[in-house]
C-alpha cells in the first residue's frame, strides 16, 4: 500500500485526467471493471461550472511518437457531473480524484465548495494548465497568479488538493514552489506541451490551430520537469508524460515522483495502467508494492 496525501493506494499507477473513459468502460464491462480496475486511483476528466461542447474539429493530430489534442474541455458541467457521473465514478473501487477548471479563482472556488462534501470525491486536482482554452490558461504559468488561486482554494476543503502544472512556462519549479507555499498537498505534471500540426494542405490541421502534445514524444521533458520540481518542493509529485512501460514509470519515480500517471497510452491499450504497474513491480519491487 502507498500513502498518498492520506489516500491508501494499492500501487503507484493512476491515470492522467481525460485519458480513460471510466463511464463508457463501466457501460461495456459492468462490475467486472471495478474488479480489475487498471489504476490505483481514478482522476476524472476536467469539469467546469457550465456544460461545454468542446472545440471545433478536427481535434486530434498524430505525430511521430505522439498525439496533439485540442479537445477543449467538453463536459456536462458541475450539475451534470453530480447527477450523472459521480454515481458511476464513485463505484470504481478506487479513490476518485475530481479534476476541476475555472476561468477565475471564483469559478474554481464554486466547484470545490459544491463538491467537497460529496463522499464519492477523495481529492481534487486543479487544472491550471490546459493549453486548449483561452480562459484560465495562464494561471499555472505565472507563479504569483497560481499562488493566489491555491491560497483561495485551500481553505475550502479538507480533502487533498493536487495542482496540475503546465509545462508551457518559463520555470516549472517556480510554479511548483508557488503551489506548495500556497498549501497544495501535491503537484502533478506534466500537462501537454503546446503544439501545432500542419495538414497535407499546408495549413494547421486542428480546428483551433494549436493543441497539446502528449505521448512518448514528451517523455524526456516530463522527466526533466519532474526532476526540476522535485528538487525544490517537499510535497508528493504525480509524474506523467509519455509513460507506456514500467521502465518509463520507474524513470519518473527515480526523478522524484511518488505516483505515476498513464495518459496517452490508455487510448492504445485500455489495460495499460495494470500492465505498467505489473512491469514496475518487476523493476522496483520495494516501491510498486
Ligand atoms: O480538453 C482538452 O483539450 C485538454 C485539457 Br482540459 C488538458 O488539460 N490538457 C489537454 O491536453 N487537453
Amino acid at each position: 500500500m502507498i500513502d498518498f496525501c492520506g489516500l491508501e493506494l494499492a500501487h503507484p499507477v493512476i491515470n492522467g485526467s481525460g485519458t480513460f473513459d471510466a463511464i463508457a468502460a463501466t457501460r461495456c464491462f459492468g462490475d467486472e471493471l471495478a474488479a480489475r480496475f487498471p489504476f490505483a486511483a481514478f482522476v476524472s476528466k476536467t469539469i467546469t461550472l457550465a456544460p461545454r461542447q468542446g472545440n471545433r474539429p478536427p481535434r486530434l493530430w498524430e505525430t511521430p511518437a505522439g498525439m496533439i489534442n485540442s479537445i477543449g474541455l467538453p463536459n456536462r458541467g458541475l450539475a451534470g457531473y453530480v447527477e450523472s457521473d459521480l454515481p458511476v465514478l464513485g463505484r470504481l473501487g478506487v479513490p476518485l480524484i475530481t479534476n476541476v477548471m475555472g476561468s477565475s479563482a471564483a469559478e474554481f472556488a464554486e466547484l470545490i465548495e459544491a463538491l467537497t462534501d460529496r463522499p464519492e470525491v477523495a481529492a481534487f486536482e486543479l487544472n491550471v494548465s490546459c493549453p486548449n482554452v483561452r480562459t484560465g490558461l495562464d494561471i499555472g504559468a505565472d507563479p504569483r497568479e497560481l499562488q493566489l488561486l491555491v491560497r483561495r482554494i485551500r481553505p475550502l476543503t479538507a480533502k487533498p488538493v493536487i495542482v496540475k502544472l503546465t509545462p508551457n512556462c518559463a520555470d516549472v519549479a517556480a510554479a511548483a514552489v508557488a503551489a506548495e507555499e500556497a498549501g497544495a498537498d501535491a503537484i502533478s505534471l506534466i500537462n501537454t506541451l503546446r503544439a501545432m500540426g500542419i495538414g497535407p494542405d499546408g495549413r494547421p490541421w486542428l480546428g483551433e490551430r494549436f493543441g497539446g502534445l502528449s505521448g512518448p514524444a514528451v517523455r524526456a521533458v516530463a522527466v526533466a520537469q519532474v526532476a526540476a520540481a522535485a528538487g525544490r518542493v517537499g510535497v508528493p509529485i504525480v509524474g506523467m508524460g509519455g509513460v507506456s512501460r514500467g521502465r518509463d514509470a520507474a524513470d519518473l519515480l527515480d526523478a522524484g515522483a511518488t505516483l505515476v500517471a498513464v495518459g496517452t497510452e490508455n487510448f492504445r491499450d485500455p489495460a495499460a495502467g495494470a500492465r505498467v504497474a505489473a512491469e514496475l513491480e518487476g523493476i522496483l519491487p520495494q516501491i510498486a508494492g
